[in-house]
C-alpha cells in the first residue's frame, strides 16, 4: 500500500506527479518534496512559494516544514525570503541533530551557503493583490486583511511503510513582518509517526497552534480513532473550546492519513478541498461540506476543478 493526502485542490498536479514516484516504490520524503515544490513553483497559487502574497511591507516571507515519521527528523524555515523552494531547505535542515529550525536572515544565509536556488518571490500579480487590498482597506476600515487560507500540507505513506509530512505557505496576507503561523511548527502545522499516521492543518495559525492540532489528530489515531474520526474530533473540539474561551474561532481545516493508507479530513468552513492518492483509487480531489460535527466529502466535478484554476489565473486589474 502507498498513499498521499494534501490540503486544497492546488496540490493536485504535485500529488499526481508524486504518486508516480510512490507507485514505483520511492521514499515518502521524495514524494512530499516533489509535490510541494510543484505548488511552490506555480505562480498563480497565491499562498505558497512563488507568487505568494506579501506581508504588510510588501515582502514575501515564507514558512515551510518537513517531518520524517520514522526517525522523527524535523526541519523548518520561518519567514525566509528570496529562496525558491523553502520545502527543500526545511528537508535539508531535518538531517541535523540540532539547528533544525532557522528563521529569517539565518534561514536565507543557510540556504544560499548550501546552494539552494535564490529567486525574487514577489510577482507582479502579487503586487496587484497587495495594492488592491490596501485600496479596499482604505475604503472600508472594517475589512480584515486576512481572508481565506491556502497553505499546502501533505502526508505521504510509501510502500515500505515510511511516512513523511510537509507544509509550505506564505502565511497570512498582510501579516506583520516576521509573523509566523502554525505551518512550520511541529505538532501544529504537521505531525507524523510512521507507527500511527500523520496530519497537517491549514487555517488561522494563531488558533491552530492553540490546539497543537496535527499532533492531537495523530494522538487520537493512536488511541484507535479512524483518520476521519480523529480529524472531526480534533477540529470541532478545538473550535468549541476556542469559542467557549474566546468567543471566536478562526478557520480550521485538516487532513490525515494513517499507516494503512486510510484517510480523513475535516473543516469548519464549507469550501475546503483536498487531494488523495492511493494505490487502489488513484488521484481524487474531494470537496467538503460540514454537517454539524460530521463531514460530507464529495468528489469534485471536472467543471469545479476547471473553474478553480481559471479563477486563480484570471487577469487582475489594479484598483485606482
Ligand atoms: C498561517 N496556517 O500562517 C497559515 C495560514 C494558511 O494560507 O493556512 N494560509 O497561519
Amino acid at each position: 500500500m502507498w498513499g498521499m493526502i494534501a490540503t486544497w485542490r492546488m496540490a493536485l498536479e504535485g500529488v499526481t506527479k508524486a504518486s508516480e514516484l510512490l507507485s514505483k516504490g520511492d521514499f515518502s520524503g521524495n514524494a512530499i518534496e516533489l509535490a510541494i515544490k510543484e505548488v511552490e513553483n506555480f505562480e498563480y497559487y497565491k499562498s505558497v512559494g512563488y507568487g505568494g502574497l506579501p506581508n504588510e511591507n510588501m515582502e514575501v516571507e515564507l514558512d515551510a516544514a518537513y517531518m520524517d515519521g520514522t526517525t522523527f527528523d524535523f526541519g523548518a524555515v520561518c519567514a525566509i525570503k528570496d529562496i525558491a523552494n523553502p520545502i527543500s531547505v526545511a528537508r535539508d535542515l531535518s538531517k541535523y541533530k540540532v539547528n533544525n529550525v532557522l528563521v529569517g536572515s539565518g534561514a536565507k544565509k543557510y540556504a544560499i551557503n548550501n546552494g539552494f536556488e535564490q529567486k525574487n518571490m514577489l510577482t507582479d500579480r502579487a503586487k496587484i493583490h497587495y495594492n488592491n487590498k490596501l485600496f479596499d482597506m482604505k475604503k472600508n476600515e472594517e475589512l480584515k486583511a486576512y481572508d481565506g487560507h491556502d497553505t499546502v500540507g501533505m502526508v505521504s505513506l510509501d510502500s515500505n511503510k515510511k511516512m513523511v509530512a510537509g507544509t509550505s505557505t506564505s502565511g497570512l496576507f498582510m501579516k506583520k513582518a516576521g509573523r509566523v503561523g502554525d505551518s512550520p511548527f511541529i505538532g501544529s502545522g504537521l505531525y507524523v509517526d510512521s507507527n500511527v499516521g500523520g496530519a497537517s492543518a491549514t487555517g488561522l495559525g494563531e488558533d491552530l497552534m492553540k490546539g497543537i492540532i496535527s499532533y492531537e489528530i495523530v494522538r487520537l489515531m493512536k488511541d484507535g480513532l479512524s483518520p476521519q474520526e480523529a480529524c472531526e474530533k480534533a477540529t470541532f473540539d478545538l473550535e468549541k473550546d476556542l469559542i467557549t474561551r474566546r468567543g471566536f474561532a478562526g478557520d480550521i481545516s485538516v487532513i490525515a492519513m494513517n499507516n494503512k493508507g486510510e484517510w480523513g479530513s475535516a473543516s469548519t468552513i464549507d469550501n475546503f478541498s483536498f487531494v488523495v492518492a492511493t494505490k487502489t483509487d488513484g488521484v481524487v480531489v474531494y470537496r467538503t461540506k460540514r454537517n454539524g460535527n460530521k463531514m460530507i466529502h464529495t468528489i469534485a466535478e471536472d467543471k469545479w476543478l476547471k473553474e478553480y484554476l481559471e479563477e486563480r489565473m484570471k487577469p487582475l486589474e489594479l484598483k485606482k
